[in-house]
């Protein structure tokens, strides 16, 4: 490591002007648009701290965070990197990587403590109008998610949250409010981070809070995994619905952003050329993205969810089914991991994740028969496979008639115990080349025609990992979490060469073409 850090960093900052660096393509990083947006990413509960600053309400995350035996690490996000403290700081350290936006979220209780039973916490709208203010002075876009997985404890305490349709008016309202205080400014919305995993850990396998879960699924006190994430998540689409159109009806034609959604979206690779284990692939995708994609932007949940679930589905009244397609202007991706995929129906599988009836008789998993798809990471469900992202963006693509995307997160774990010093720990190569295989691929994607718009590193900062509290490091930058103190690794400057080849390149194509 010590060696490799003096000799990777010029090859990976001077790429442009030595043909000999292996790792650096000139051709795939010059091909994204003229406009596209490179930014970092970073979530409410995970950055700011502050968790009882200036009114602010108790959220789910709060609760679940204070049980012992939640946090792997038995942490918990009070401080986080205390972002509500820190962002100017931390918006200077953006301004010095060189990214045009940042995705942050909004804290639903800091801004209705009580959701729609309270007032609004003026300090909290004032918190996020100095953060968008230092964004926008900056010339930094503020692309903003209106719920990253955190809401107000007391929507869980009345009604249930996700299980009780009353959660439709709940985020309707709070979503209004948003778009109310800042759509001036904000440009970009997403409704949800990742709809699909909070239903399946917050329902199905009760990593995540509302921790509900049922039978061989998970360990729970409450919950039926067969049939809760249904309901939890045709409340979470009707309430995206009820939210874009608030935003259509009521602001879009004045303030003129765009308004989306972010998925987890995994590549699931056939694990062989059969006509069974294709499809099954495709049901496991149906199953985990399509489920919401689908209602929002074909009107219907897929065919296999149907067939394969019938009732339990449950699917959308007539009522409820008027109210969908067509529903947003951009499909946010979040982007990781690749599995390989593996037919259930006519073939037996031994019990694993998606061999059930709820996942679509279709086994996923990294590895299988004793391949792997690609090297393991610190984390178990991260395998590095670049090639994964040029092929969910075109999956994306061909099943969405190519709709505006944005990669809304990408981004490479370590654990800390990894390294053996702090310096170590700055000389992120495994991150580097993660991030440039995967930059890579998506320039590979872009260049066949899909038309996606922005890309987001998950993270600007090491902060609070959910299950695994802070003992899993996302940052371009190094928190020392005693301190607080922010260092920038080496993909921090691997991203600001990025840009500032990006930038050379599309200026050069729209202006004095100079030949390469
Ligand atoms: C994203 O989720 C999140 O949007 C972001 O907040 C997060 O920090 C980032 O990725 C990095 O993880 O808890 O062991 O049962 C990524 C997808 C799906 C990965 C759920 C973890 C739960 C595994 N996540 N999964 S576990």
């Amino acid at each position: 490591m010590e060696l490799l850090f003096p000799l990777l960093l010029p090859c990976f900052l001077f790429s442009t002007f030595i043909g000999s660096c292996a790792f650096v393509s000139l051709e795939d990083n010059s091909k994204f648009p003229r406009n596209f947006l490179f930014g970092t990413a970073s979530s409410s509960y995970q950055f700011e701290g502050a968790f009882l600053s200036d009114g602010k309400g108790l959220s789910n995350w709060d609760v679940f965070t204070h049980k012992t035996g939640t946090i792997l690490d038995g942490t918990n996000g009070d401080v986080a990197v205390d972002h509500y403290h820190r962002y100017q700081e931390d918006v200077d350290l953006m301004k010095d990587i060189g990214v045009n936006s940042y995705r942050l979220s909004l804290s639903w209780a800091r801004i209705l403590p009580k959701g729609r039973f309270g007032n609004v916490n003026k300090a909290g709208i004032a918190y996020y109008n100095r953060l968008i203010n230092a964004l926008v002075n900056r010339g930094i876009e503020p692309f903003v998610t209106i719920t990253h997985y955190d809401i107000p404890q007391e929507l869980e305490n009345r009604y249930k949250s996700w299980l009780s349709s009353e959660i439709q008016e709940d985020f309707k309202y709070y979503a209004d409010i948003c778009f109310k205080y800042f759509g001036d400014r904000v440009k970009y919305w997403v409704t949800f981070n990742e709809p699909n995993v909070a239903v399946i850990c917050g329902y199905r396998t009760g990593v995540y809070p509302p921790s509900r879960c049922s039978g061989s699924f998970g360990n729970c006190s409450y919950g039926d995994s067969e049939r809760e994430p249904f309901i939890a998540a045709s409340n979470i689409i009707l309430s995206h619905m009820a939210a874009v159109d608030v935003y259509r009806t009521k602001y879009q034609k004045n303030q003129g952003g765009k308004i989306g959604i972010a998925m987890n979206a995994v590549w699931f690779e056939p694990f062989s050329n059969s006509s069974e284990d294709k499809l099954g692939a495709e049901r496991a995708q149906s199953f985990y993205m399509n489920w919401f994609l689908d209602p929002i932007i074909l009107g219907k949940y897929p065919a296999e969810m149907h067939q394969i679930l019938g009732a339990e589905l449950l699917a959308f009244s007539k009522y409820d089914s008027e109210k969908l397609k067509n529903g947003l202007d951009f499909i946010g991706i979040n982007h990781y991991t690749s599995y390989y995929a593996k037919d259930c129906i006519f073939s037996s599988c031994e019990e694993g994740k998606g061999s059930s009836k709820t996942e679509g008789f279709a086994l996923t998993s990294a590895q299988m028969n004793g391949l792997t798809i690609g090297e393991p990471s610190a984390l178990a469900w991260l395998y590095v496979h670049p090639q994964g992202m040029e092929k969910i963006v075109t999956y994306i693509k061909d099943r969405y008639n190519n709709i505006a995307m944005f990669i809304t997160e990408n981004g490479f774990g370590t654990s800390e115990n990894s390294y053996p010093t702090t310096k170590d720990a700055l000389n992120d190569v495994k991150r580097v080349e993660y991030l440039n295989g995967y930059l890579d691929s998506l320039a590979a994607a872009i260049r066949k025609g899909a038309d996606v718009r922005g890309y987001f590193v998950w993270s600007l900062l090491d902060n609070f990992e959910w299950k695994h509290g802070y003992s899993i490091r996302f940052g371009l930058h190094h928190v020392d979490f005693a301190s607080l103190n922010r260092t920038p690794r080496m993909s921090a400057f691997w991203y600001k060469n990025v840009i500032e080849e990006h930038k050379s390149q599309a200026g050069n194509r729209n202006g004095h073409t100079q030949e390469r």
